[in-house]
């Protein structure tokens, strides 16, 4: 099973190094972190280990500054390697990160006690100390990137941590949270992340969210190794091509069409680790927004969020204002506008309790009020629909085949109506009659396709090529001109018409069935 590991620890304290040690590759790549001698953005490298586990690891920044930044590199990893300076101990940001892997639900991993090349055995051992106080139940490895020491046994360390990790196989349809984008020369854009559930695949179709994108992918990698289907837990790059760099940034999601709805609302059980103000900062998978903490009671809150995001029941989420004061576990992605105690605590118990579809056993459900607003949506679309086809399309959704028949509207095609709609020309009607006016024989330029298509219905013209239009009469007389065996010069004289505009008029009869083109002629086609 693929794995990430990803660091943590306070500013300087050997993170990067001992990464570097471990893997060869130094992840400080961006010239401020080389002149600066920090970390400012995450770094990854893959990490082979002797008995053949392959891990990716995510390496983060210490700065107290960028402890965003380390949220949205903790929010995919499986195991954490908590660094800490041998001879400074446990600083606030050793505290926050391993607050924040706590929030995370991240319970696997190892302490490295960094830099023991300059402590003597005393400083060592109570380093030690602190740090088996500190996180319990995790080995602590004292190391030196400097001489080599304790890599070996940090190696054995990490691969025993990761054995341990049992993370049921995700299935599902797919969700990969983007936390990093660039672009490669022939390639196009390129976005990476860890895939949390379901897979992704060449040619796959997926919605870029909270844009609501559509997508496709041309080749994914993993370890920078093409595959066919990259699966949930990997390390992932997809490729995208016709996506503008820009258009996409950390933070967006990668999902299966139709299977996330993004949501500026969650309802959460709160864990809450400091006093949590009514605002703060929500950070779920690599996105961040502002949020408004909605009490109800001690344990719950509704969060509402000034962006939306992609969420699912079971998320753990972080909450900062200034620092971490807590986070919290997704009860509800979609949740309705209120928040009362009875119904998140039904929810924690795992009761049903839906506002946007869900699926339960294989089929949809939702609420009354979702559906009403659902309702309401579709019928301003179907308002502000032009009269010709007052329609809308239907929801480009998983769920959108179980609910249309509770909409009270009539499928036609792939668009929905009002019951027993019909076309209208409102104010279309003076050009109508004027486009009348000018019709006959020759064919005229119709721009307004709707509204041919509308007149056409109505008998009141023939669409002929692309765009033009003759009158009813004209067509009729055409048709009562042909023969079997006529050839395009005759009609044009029966008809009394240029070549170019018989050549139409014979392509129409020849797609309304009326003739048959051979060789140069044409045969009548005999009704049945
Ligand atoms: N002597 C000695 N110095 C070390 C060792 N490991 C790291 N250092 C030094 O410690 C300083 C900080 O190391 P980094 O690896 O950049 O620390 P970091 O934790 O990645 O820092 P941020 O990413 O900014 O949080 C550098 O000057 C390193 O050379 C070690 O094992 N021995
Ligand atoms: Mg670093």
């Amino acid at each position: 099973m693929p794995l990430t590991v990803g660091t943590a620890g306070h500013i300087d304290h050997g993170k990067t190094t001992l990464v570097e040690a471990l893997t060869g590759k130094n992840t400080d790549r961006l010239p401020q972190e080389r002149e600066r001698g920090i970390s400012i953005d995450l770094g990854y490298a893959p990490l082979e280990l002797p008995d053949g586990t392959r891990l990716s690891v995510v390496d983060v920044p210490g700065h107290e500054r960028f402890v965003r930044t380390m949220v949205a590199g903790a929010s995919g990893i499986d195991l954490f390697l908590l660094v800490i300076d041998a001879g400074e101990g446990a600083r606030p940001q050793t505290h926050e990160h391993l607050a924040i892997l706590r929030l995370l639900g991240i319970e696997h991993g190892v302490v490295a006690l960094t830099k023991s090349d300059l402590v003597d055995d005393e400083t060592l051992e109570l380093v030690r100390l602190e740090a088996e106080e500190l996180v319990p139940g995790a080995p602590v490895v004292a190391t030196s990137a400097r001489t080599g020491a304790g890599l070996d046994e940090l190696r054995q360390a990490l691969a025993e941590a990761a054995a341990q990790v049992d993370r049921p196989p995700a299935g599902g349809p797919a969700r990969l949270h983007v936390d990093r984008v660039f672009s490669l020369r022939g390639i196009g854009t390129v976005a990476t992340g860890t895939l949390w559930s379901g897979s992704i695949g060449e040619g796959d179709e997926l919605r870029l969210e909270p844009r609501g994108q559509t997508v496709r992918v041309r080749s994914v990698q993993v370890h920078d190794e093409p595959v066919e289907r990259a699966e949930a837990g990997q390390r992932v790059a997809v490729s995208l091509p016709g996506v503008e760099r820009r258009e996409l940034r950390r933070g967006d999601v990668l999902v299966t069409p139709g299977a996330f709805m993004p949501s500026y609302r969650l309802d959460v059980a709160l864990d809450a680790t400091a006093e949590i103000p009514s605002r703060v900062q929500l950070h779920h998978g690599t996105a961040e927004a502002a949020a408004r903490v909605a009490r109800a009671g001690e344990r719950f809150a509704q969060l509402r969020l000034s962006r939306p995001v992609v969420a699912a029941r079971g998320d753990r989420v972080v909450l900062r204002a200034g620092t971490t004061v807590g986070g919290g576990v997704v009860l509800d992605p979609a949740p309705p506008r209120h928040a009362d105690e009875a119904r998140f605590e039904a929810l924690e118990r795992g009761d049903v309790l839906v506002h946007a579809p869900v699926r339960v056993d294989g089929h949809w459900r939702w609420s009354q009020e979702w559906l009403d607003e659902l309702r309401a949506e579709l019928e301003r679309a179907l308002d502000a629909a032009d009269p010709l086809d007052p329609g809308v399309t239907v929801p480009a959704a998983a769920w959108a085949k179980a609910v249309l028949p509770h909409l009270g509207l009539e499928l036609r095609g792939a668009k929905l109506y009002r019951p027993g709609a019909v076309p209208e020309l409102g104010a279309r009607a003076e050009e109508a009659a004027a486009l009348e006016a000018l019709l006959g024989l020759e064919p005229v330029p119709v721009d307004d396709a709707a509204l041919a298509r509308h007149l056409e219905e109505q008998g009141r013209l023939v669409r002929v090529g692309d765009g033009l239009a003759v009158s009813r009469e004209a067509y009729e007389r055409g048709r009562a001109a042909l023969f079997d065996g006529i050839t395009l010069a005759r009609f044009r004289d029966a008809l009394g018409v240029g070549r170019r505009a018989a050549q139409l008029y014979l392509e129409r009869y020849d797609a309304d069935g009326v003739t048959r083109r051979l060789g140069d002629e044409r045969v009548l086609r005999r009704r049945r």
